[in-house]
């Protein structure tokens, strides 16, 4: 079999550049190793960015995100029992960021693919990308016991951080950058209306904690936890309990509890792999980096490097120049850089680290009263959170 481009991993960055592709008349096949329901399972990121938003609907799978969707103008922060709110949308000349879950977003592109009829294999084994380093490369793979081979131009590594297609860069050619936090995050789905009509970002002396929200009717919320810490030992009662002692009483107050229909622990860690791209491989999104939830990035950033790629392969096809491929993985690193930044520095902020000594507390004091009495400080928060340029 043949195609133009191999999209390996069905998450939102595959789906998003499958998307896109089609709409230009690139032919494109998704291979994903687990079926539809497990990815549609997993519950992660739950804000977009401008960017992002745009490009979901140059997708043409915007329509659900722009009726069910709610856009948010502010965040809160939250320390010393006060709430602090960071006015992004004054901050940034208007610019805002839209709540609507991955889940939702991965759901609006599959359904925009089948209905396209675009071809998904799921449960796909032993997906394995070849002759990269060519101009003839290739994916092979198993379905049903019996092995595959899809010709291409180009493979798209969108298969998240286990994926197969960094591992299968020589890794002699990979420069890897890693941080890991001595924490994790302990989340929670509840069909409760949620505290606030925005997100509050806490930082106490018991540990972080986070409110958010997927409508309405659905919250979303987080406590730091340790880092070997086990989902079993936390009951409903004691995780309502600890979030609301991580709150400023009059946030506390309107937490309203209820039994939580998803429960899981997220490890933090930093992580990047540079280049992004080997000959005809592309490495995007959680392929290529990670960063810890703090900053609301790892979606969006997933998002930027599709669009960065769809744009070198726009015109590698439509002006037969492969100046925009050849740009992909520099132009794509400039801006995870910076988000990688962000995303450590909210970490760095917000969380408590067991080994941050009375100065690093002060310090860690010291930049949140900064950033709260200082339009400088918050313009500088409030423009990396609605997100960056392109
Ligand atoms: P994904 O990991 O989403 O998708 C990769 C796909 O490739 C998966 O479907 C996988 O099954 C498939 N795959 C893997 N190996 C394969 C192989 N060998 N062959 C074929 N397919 C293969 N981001 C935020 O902004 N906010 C958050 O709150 C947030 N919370 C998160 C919580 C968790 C537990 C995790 C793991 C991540 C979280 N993230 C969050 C980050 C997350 O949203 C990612 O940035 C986003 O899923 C990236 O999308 P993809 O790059 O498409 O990778
Ligand atoms: C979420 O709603 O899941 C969420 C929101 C903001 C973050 C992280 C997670 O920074």
């Amino acid at each position: 079999m043949r195609t133009q481009v191999v999209i390996i991993g069905s998450g939102p960055s595959g789906l998003l550049l499958g998307q896109l592709l089609a709409g230009i008349g690139v032919e494109n096949v998704i291979l994903e190793r687990v079926d539809r329901d497990y990815v549609l399972g997993r519950v992660r990121a739950g804000v977009l960015e401008q960017g992002t938003v745009d490009l979901l609907d140059e997708a043409g799978a915007g329509a659900r995100m722009r009726a069910e969707g709610l856009p948010h103008d502010g965040i809160s922060l939250a320390f010393d029992n006060r709430l602090h709110r960071i006015d992004l949308a004054a901050l940034t000349g208007g610019k805002r960021v839209t709540v609507y879950g991955q889940t939702e977003v991965t759901h609006d592109l599959m359904d925009k693919r089948s209905a396209a009829g675009l071809m998904t294999v799921y449960d796909a084994k032993n997906v394995l990308p070849q002759g990269f380093d060519t101009a003839s490369p290739f994916v092979t793979y198993e379905k049903d016991g019996v092995t595959h081979r899809i010709d291409c131009d180009f493979i798209a590594g969108c298969d998240g951080f286990h994926g197969v297609s960094r591992k299968s860069v020589p890794q002699d050619a990979l420069k890897l950058f890693e941080r890991a936090y001595p924490f994790g995050w302990l989340g929670i789905l509840a069909e409760v209306p949620p505290a606030d009509h925005e997100l509050i970002y806490a930082n106490h002396p018991r540990g972080f904690a986070l409110c958010s929200m997927r409508s309405e009717h659905r919250s979303r919320y987080y406590v730091q936890c340790p880092i070997d810490d086990k989902v079993e030992n936390w009951s409903d009662e004691r995780f309502w309990d600890e979030l609301r002692l991580r709150l400023p009483k009059e946030a506390a107050e309107k937490v309203t509890v209820g039994p939580s229909f998803e429960k899981s622990i997220a490890p933090l860690r930093s992580f990047v792999a540079e280049p992004m791209q080997f000959g005809r491989l592309s490495l995007v999104g959680d392929a290529a980096h990670i960063v810890p939830p703090t900053g609301a990035k790892g979606l969006n950033l997933a998002a930027s490097d599709v669009r960065y790629l769809f744009s070198g392969l726009k015109e590698f096809y439509l002006d037969k120049s492969p100046a925009g491929i050849d740009a992909y993985s520099g132009k794509a690193l400039s801006r995870v850089w910076k988000a990688v930044r962000f995303s450590w520095w909210m970490t760095t902020m917000l969380h408590r680290f067991p080994d941050t000594d009375a100065f690093g507390q002060r310090i860690q004091e010291a930049e949140l009263d900064y950033l709260v009495h200082s339009q400088a400080a918050a313009t500088s928060l409030a423009e990396n959170y609605v997100g960056l340029p392109y």
